[in-house]
């Protein structure tokens, strides 16, 4: 057998490509150069590899059985730029985090249980942990159910996410609102580090499409300016062309019953929907009282889903404690080897020809 095992997979509204670590070189910078071959990338179409040309469906998660007894397996997220021969470890992804759990079941590195099954995973990008339960009918995974994601075609098997962060400040400048780049903002961290910015102080009323936004070039202007600004005080560093945090929410009133309207910036092209652990962070934003989404926001009743509006539907977001909730579907989409180039290699070849 020729290529490297890979399971292309979606989690949520996110897709990419799937591997156990052991599959791929053990050092970082091989198996980055691995990752951009077997992606595609660099090319904005990403036409010679798995990638779908957004960085969306450019996502790599790499899992491995954990050390820690109270953990299941341990979850790399790897985000591979499109058109930059760049890999990142900065940020994890609360989407294809939904499809970790399946994948370990799938590839027997977590026994199924008959009706559902627990799979507790530690992100290993950002050290928070997440508990997924997965459907199992008879011990097999299941992909096959009547759940709906808004941003996905169709329904699916349900998978409930509960993320648990890391004790981090929610605030990381200390404060809950700040002036950066001559706007006031709010920098939040609830697993995804996050700036919240009024629409309105943008000049945009957040009902835009994410086409419209991207055509905006004051819009992507200010938004630089302000990711600059908050990733020096946030402490995320200033090599902003290395990471792909913070990303940067536009809020504005609900426009459709929910809690509040949002577009993302992940952090130059637009989200079509809203990461999982944005809308955590968002969602931490909205409670605050001192926060700039504070006022516009109509905050439900304790207790009940927080729904964030995004540019294809809405994510309903539980806030338990410190730990949230959202359900997810995932599925995969094909098993078997990828080939990282026009060359046959053998996995064993694998360290010698990077
Ligand atoms: O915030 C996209 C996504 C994400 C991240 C991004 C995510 C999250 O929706 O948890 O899931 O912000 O780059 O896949």
């Amino acid at each position: 057998m020729t290529g490297v095992r890979c399971a292309l997979m979606r989690g949520g509204t996110s897709k990419g490509a799937v591997f156990v670590a052991d599959d791929l070189p053990s050092d970082p910078a091989r198996r980055d150069a691995l990752l951009l071959r077997i992606m595609g990338s660099p090319d904005a179409r990403q036409i010679d590899g798995l990638g779908g040309a957004h960085p969306l469906t450019s996502k790599v998660a790499v899992v491995s059985p954990s050390d820690d007894p109270d953990v299941d397996v341990d979850y790399l997220f790897l985000q591979v730029a499109v058109d930059r021969p760049s890999v990142s470890a900065s940020q994890t992804c609360g989407n294809m985090l939904a499809a970790v759990g399946p994948f370990a079941i799938e590839r027997g590195l977590v026994p199924a249980a008959d009706g559902s099954t627990e799979v507790r995973v530690r992100l290993a990008n950002t050290g928070a942990l997440a508990t997924l339960r997965v459907r199992t009918p008879g011990g097999v995974v299941t992909y096959a159910g009547d759940t709906e994601v808004t941003g996905v075609p169709g329904t699916a098997a349900a998978v409930e996410v509960v993320a648990v962060p890391t004790g981090k400040p929610l605030f990381p400048t200390g404060h809950e609102q700040d002036h950066l780049a001559d706007h006031d903002v709010t920098c939040v961290d609830n697993g995804m580090p996050c700036v919240v910015v009024r629409a309105e102080d943008l000049g945009v009323t957040g009902a835009e499409s994410p086409a419209d936004l991207e055509a905006d070039d004051a819009l992507l202007h200010a938004v630089r300016r302000i990711r600059a600004a908050a990733a020096e005080a946030m402490g995320l560093g200033s090599d902003l062309d290395s990471m792909t945090v913070p990303k940067i929410v536009l809020v504005a009133p609900p426009a459709a019953g929910g809690a509040v309207l949002t577009r993302s910036f992940i952090p130059e092209r637009v989200h079509q929907a809203i990461g999982v652990l944005a809308a955590a962070s968002v969602a931490a934003a909205l409670r605050a009282g001192g926060s700039v989404a504070h006022g516009l926001a109509d905050l439900p009743a304790d207790g009940d889903p927080l729904r964030i509006e995004h540019p294809t539907g809405f994510l309903d977001v539980n806030v338990d404690g410190a730990a949230t909730s959202v359900v997810r579907t995932a599925r995969l989409l094909m098993d078997g080897f990828v080939h990282p180039g026009p060359e046959r290699i053998r996995p064993t070849d694998l360290e010698e020809i990077l």
